[in-house]
């Protein structure tokens, strides 16, 4: 027999009721009730609800109004963003660590490229009841996870069983797991697309596989209609892409004595933000996401995170966040500070966000000096720069102890 093509295992995982799960797993007690989150009234949506809500017929996206009128005995929560991108950030963590081929789709799901690693479909379930094991006794959450020969079937998969679930869809289980589907499961059929496959009387995937692909082709175009077509067959040949780009940009130092003074944890933030700021410059990013790392004396280690309304490369814009990670987030109680860690995520291009960039006049003359200041860095050294800020080192405030660990920014 002629060599076919490569065999691909791949794994798509989606996390349960994210949210809802991160806060259940914060208070306990509301395990087991329906919970939504979201802001009630008028105006409000449903994010997300547990599946305990889902009985009543919530969903995401919702009018809170209707939630309320469904499940008028449910538990509300605003909802944490900076809690979900730090779960969701461990959860990549995890990922990571399976495979160097991931592609995160969104703050709770993932495509995993297992080709490389197992041998076929078998060893690719191991792989994910292996994963949803870690996910579970890491992070208390559970994740459910499809199986399959390329990203489409491995996606449908993820989604039959959940909570929880753990589905393999082999070609050979395509007329049986897939077909019974609707037709607005396939991946590129929008609301528009799936009312006309609904007019021409084509409700499930089993009638898009029977049908002829030139009378498909008069309602839905000559190039959808193939596309459906090979769905239907299970077949796409998408590759998983993993972001080439550097995921996030990040500076931490340790400390040889642990600090203690106010001011000299706040000029230790600006440092950080500073170089951080300048790797971002010099890549030509902007991140979005600011990460605080602290560790105490005793070890205990935090790490925080604040998305920010418009991406910046500016160490002013980083620090402010750091500060208000630090000052809101963090209970050092009596301890000192023995590591120290500014970092940011969420990296795009220098261009992406300049519309509303450049409608701060005050942020482009922040920027400008930056950039000016970094020159003069890259020409005379580290020392010929250093804001005010920074100068005001007093006498005798040796407390900072000398650097164990390089604060060079890292990027990853
Ligand atoms: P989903 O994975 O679509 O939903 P889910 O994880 O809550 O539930 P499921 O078990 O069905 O996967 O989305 C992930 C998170 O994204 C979700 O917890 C909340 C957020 N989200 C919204 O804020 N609004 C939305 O309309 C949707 C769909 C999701
Ligand atoms: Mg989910």
């Amino acid at each position: 027999m002629p060599p076919g093509p490569v065999a691909r295992v791949i794994l798509h995982l989606d996390m349960d009721a994210f949210y809802a799960a991160v806060e259940v797993r914060e208070a306990p007690s509301l395990a087991g009730r329906p919970l939504i989150i979201g802001h009630r009234g008028r105006r409000g949506v449903v994010s997300t609800c547990s599946y305990e809500a889902r009985k009543f017929g919530v969903h995401s996206a919702m009018p809170s109004v209707t939630a309320e009128r469904l499940c008028p005995q449910a538990v509300w929560l605003p909802g944490r963003m900076d809690l979900y991108v730090e779960v969701s950030e461990e959860i990549r963590r995890i990922l990571d660590t399976v495979s160097p081929l991931v592609e995160p789709l969104s703050i709770d799901e993932a495509f995993l490229d297992l080709s490389g690693i197992a041998s076929d479909l078998t060893r690719g379930v191991e792989i994910a009841r292996d994963l949803k094991d870690r996910i579970r006794a890491t992070q208390r959450l559970t994740a459910s996870c499809g199986v399959a020969p390329n990203k489409f079937l491995a996606k449908v998969a993820s989604d039959l069983e959940k909570p929880d679930g753990l589905v393999v869809i082999p070609l050979a289980a395509v007329e049986a797991r897939l077909w019974p589907l609707p037709v607005g499961r396939l991946w590129g059929v929008g609301p528009k697309t799936e009312a006309r496959l609904l007019g021409a009387g084509l409700r499930t995937i089993r009638d898009i596989a029977a049908s002829d692909e030139a009378t498909l082709a008069a309602r839905v175009g000559a190039e959808l209609a193939s596309h459906l077509k090979a769905l239907a067959r299970g077949e796409d040949d998408r590759p998983v892409e993993s972001e080439r780009a550097a995921k996030s940009i990040s500076e931490e130092r340790t400390y040889g004595v642990d600090l203690r003074d106010p001011d000299a944890i706040d000029r230790a933030l600006l440092e950080r933000a500073e170089g951080v700021g300048r790797e971002l410059r010099r890549l030509g990013l902007v991140g979005r996401t600011v990460h605080l790392k602290v560790r105490a004396g005793d070890f205990t280690t935090w790490t925080r995170a604040r998305t920010l309304s418009e991406p910046t490369d500016l160490a002013e814009e980083i620090v402010r966040v750091a500060r208000e990670l630090f000052a809101e987030r963090i209970a050092l109680g009596r301890q000192g500070v023995r590591l120290l860690g500014v970092g940011i995520s969420g990296l795009g291009s220098e261009g992406a966000g300049q519309g509303a960039l450049f409608a701060d006049e005050a942020a482009e003359k922040v920027r400008r000096l930056a950039r000016a200041a970094d020159a003069v860095r890259e020409r005379f050294g580290e020392q010929a720069v250093q804001r005010a800020r920074l100068l005001q080192r007093g006498h005798g405030e040796k407390d900072e102890g000398d650097a164990e660990a390089s604060s060079l920014p890292s990027v990853d």
